[in-house]
């Protein structure tokens, strides 16, 4: 069964510090086939519409400010139970709070800098996976 998909994004600090090729190596270990993927680097407009629901929040302007400060590689991953179960790949928001393990626990930096996103609904992963990719990017 092709099982159903979510959406991730390596974070600019990820990329940065030379961990794409082993966060891509877990998340595929775990069980995820890449349904589509690209390196390419957020515009603050990109990151303002993708992150439009924290606009309210303190860290915004810093959020925007991280995740346009470099390359991101975006990926569109398909498995059963994808979202709940990638979200407990990555683990908690602060790497602190991450359990053992984790790609946030290994790889993350601060609550901010937190190496890696994963969509936290089927509905957002469908808008979030539309934002980066065309169809035709999708296999
Ligand atoms: P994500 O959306 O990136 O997968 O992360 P999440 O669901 O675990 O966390 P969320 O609440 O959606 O926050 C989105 C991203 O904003 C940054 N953040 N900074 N400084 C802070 O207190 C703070 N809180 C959140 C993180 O990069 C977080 O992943
Ligand atoms: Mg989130």
């Amino acid at each position: 069964m092709a099982g159903n998909r979510t959406f991730t994004m390596i974070k600019p600090d990820a990329v940065e510090a030379g961990n794409t090729g082993a966060i891509l190596d877990q998340i595929t270990a775990s069980g995820f086939r890449i349904v589509a993927m690209k390196m390419t680097q957020m515009t603050k407009a990109d990151a303002e519409n993708f992150y439009a629901i924290h606009k309210e929040r303190p860290f915004f302007g810093e959020l925007v400010e991280f995740m346009t400060r470099g390359p991101i590689v975006a990926a569109i991953l398909e498995k059963d139970n994808a979202v709940e179960d990638f979200r407990t790949l990555i683990g908690a928001t602060n790497p602190e709070d991450a359990a053992e393990g984790t790609i946030r626990k290994k790889y993350a930096t601060s609550v901010g800098e937190n190496a890696v996103h994963g969509s936290d609904s089927d509905e957002n992963a469908e808008i979030e996976g539309a934002f980066h990719f065309a169809g035709r990017e999708m296999f």
